[in-house]
């Protein structure tokens, strides 16, 4: 089922010439209308008039989060106040937040790429969609609701907590269409199971914000007893589906190349990674008004899986589920690791539950990995231990606690935790 069937079955020469004009024009869109992009473009020696797209790609600077708060809330905005519409931002851990302003026009570009990620998990026009991230500065919830109304949905703006009342009403309108952030996955899982309920009207889960690992996946899938979709997007590309997300084929993230230009490129450097190798996501939006990015470097962990048609049709570049975050990368006795590929571990454990702490201990500048985990009777500290062991190749301490002992966060989930021990 195709939102847009046009745009996302272009053909490969079609998409970069379409890209290429958009390129051009939204390098010209910048520097007419904003002084701070004008003067990054003047000092990287680009002159809109004689930008040659494309292939002119890397001649442009690559920004960064840093960008949007130095010239916090915005510095960056390339319309006048009175044409913005709506803004979200996300705060990050350090301080001053990231804001992404829209355009009418921004918001209407912000449904179609949601309503397309819908109508690809299987969504048609009158489905009820419960959408369980929070409406606010958190731009989950608003961005489902904006594709939502472009997919035609019946809308079910439960926003987030309350699990039973979500329960509730999932039961008395049959939603079929479930949207959360992928650790409410398996907290509504638990307290159906407290409830003693089913929802049986359910079909599409559509789970995202956080990484979702192989193992995660497969538990809220077989929990729900449906297809469970991993949707991308950030705060600074204008929101949740901007960047697309996976088909029922599974193949991929669809990365929605008509409004979108995506890099792999090697973090820290400008190089570019061969396709297949795994590297920094940097992304160039090319349609939006209010603040486009210009080759932002996300920090996500990505690689490109395949340029060619995917079996359902759409012919956009296909990336994999983000692995981690740059600055999530943990580093313990010499061992590199990313969260998701514990979480995975973890959940190969059977008996072990979906919530987890990884606490690392600093103890006088030598490290240690401490892992909370949940699990059924049976499951001990032990086998956590070798399991971790034998894939990760480190023995972090397992410790493990009864279904519903660990705590539970609203929102983006704490999996990580620093503790000194000095
Ligand atoms: O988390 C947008 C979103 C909302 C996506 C709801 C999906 C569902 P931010 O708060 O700005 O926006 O956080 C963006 O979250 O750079 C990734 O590190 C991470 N992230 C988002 N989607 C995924 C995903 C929203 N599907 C940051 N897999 C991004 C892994 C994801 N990480």
């Amino acid at each position: 089922m195709f939102h847009n069937e046009k745009e996302e079955t272009l053909t490969r020469s079609e998409l970069t010439q379409l890209q290429d004009e958009r390129l051009k024009k939204v390098v010209k869109w910048i520097y007419t209308h904003n002084d701070v992009f004008k003067q990054r473009l003047d000092e990287a020696n680009v002159n809109p008039d004689t930008f040659r797209g494309l292939d002119d790609l890397t001649a442009l600077p690559t920004m960064n989060k840093k960008e949007f708060r130095e010239y916090f809330p915005l510095g960056m905005c390339c319309v006048p106040k009175d044409q913005i519409r709506e803004m979200h931002q996300s705060s990050g851990t350090s301080g001053t937040p990231v804001v992404m302003p829209y355009t009418n026009n921004d918001i209407h570009q912000w449904g179609e790429c949601m309503a397309r990620c819908y109508k690809m998990a299987g969504a048609q026009p009158g489905d009820v969609c419960q959408i369980t991230p929070t409406f606010g500065l958190f731009n989950g919830g608003f961005g489902m609701y904006h594709g939502a109304r472009q997919a035609e949905l019946f809308i079910v703006p439960a926003s987030s907590g309350n699990t039973e009342r979500q329960i509730r009403l999932a039961k008395a309108f049959n939603t079929k269409i479930l949207t959360a952030v992928v650790s409410y996955g398996p907290r509504i899982l638990e307290v159906l199971a407290q409830m003693n309920e089913t929802l049986p009207d359910l079909k599409i889960g559509i789970f995202g914000a956080e990484m979702f690992s192989p193992n995660m996946k497969k538990t809220i899938s077989e929990g729900f007893g449906i297809d469970a979709f991993d949707i991308y997007g950030m705060t600074e590309t204008g929101g949740v589906g901007t960047l697309g997300q996976d088909c029922p084929d599974h193949s991929g993230i669809h990365v929605w190349e008509d409004h979108y230009i995506v890099e792999i490129l090697k973090p820290g450097s400008n190089e570019q990674c061969p396709d297949g190798e795994q590297g920094e996501v940097v992304v160039t939006s090319l349609t939006r008004e209010a603040l486009p990015v210009i080759r932002f470097r996300t920090g996500d962990l990505s690689r490109v899986l395949s340029r060619e048609k995917c079996a359902c049709g759409r012919s956009h570049i296909r990336i994999a589920p983000i692995t981690g975050r740059l600055d999530d990368m943990l580093i313990v006795k010499g061992v590199n690791f990313f969260p998701s590929q514990v979480e995975q571990a973890l959940l190969e454990i059977p008996g072990v539950h979906p919530q987890y702490q990884i606490i690392i201990e600093n103890n006088h500048g030598v490290k240690d990995v401490h892992i909370n985990v949940e699990a059924e009777e049976g499951v001990t500290g032990y086998m956590v231990e070798k399991k971790l062991k034998e894939t990760l190749g480190f023995s972090p301490k397992g410790d493990v606690f009864k279904p519903g002992e660990l705590p539970r966060q609203a929102g983006k989930a704490q999996r990580v935790f620093f503790e000194d021990k000095n």
